[in-house]
């Protein structure tokens, strides 16, 4: 005699892990609450996103993490990694990332860009790229101390290199 138990079809079980890493910064000596803007998506101030190129944005050097991709999608990570001024007047309290295309004519044409990344501050830029020669830069120019600094000229800009 056997008797098989009538087996019910099992509860579906929807586990939703909405793991979310939202890092508590704190700011040391800012009183300013911290004021993210939107513009980078849904990841304001998280972490990096998966496959993306870290930019390094500080005085006065543009350090991306890989120096050349394949055409196509590509998400650079733009972080501005000054955490506090070293002067009053040295500049540089934002930053910006641009991204250019070198030409066949030699000039430069804008692709995409990330503004106004205050320090500790990173934005997504995703962007469609064709094969060819490409410049990350910052081209912020301000006014310091009766000064005018650009920060191109500073030394924020680097080469890279989008392969077919
Ligand atoms: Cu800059």
């Amino acid at each position: 005699m056997f008797s098989v138990p009538a087996i019910k079809p099992g509860l579906m079980l929807a586990v939703l892990a909405a793991v979310l890493a939202v890092p508590a910064a704190a700011c040391g000596g800012n009183d300013a609450p911290a004021v993210t803007d939107h513009m980078a998506g849904a990841g304001m101030m998280a972490q990096q996103p998966e496959g993306s190129i870290r930019v390094g944005l500080r005085n006065w050097e543009v350090v991306p993490e890989v120096t050349s991709a394949r055409a196509g999608r590509v998400t650079f990570w733009a972080v501005h990694d000054m955490d506090h001024m070293h002067g009053h007047d040295e500049g540089g309290e934002i930053h910006d990332l641009q991204v250019m295309r070198k030409l066949p004519s030699g000039d430069m044409e804008l692709v995409g860009q990330a503004q106004g990344l205050r320090m500790g501050e990173a934005k997504a830029l995703t962007l469609e790229l064709q094969p060819g020669e490409y410049e990350l830069s910052c081209n912020v120019v301000e006014e310091v101390g009766g000064r005018t600094i650009s920060h191109y000229k500073e030394g924020m800009v680097a080469s890279f290199t989008v392969t077919g």
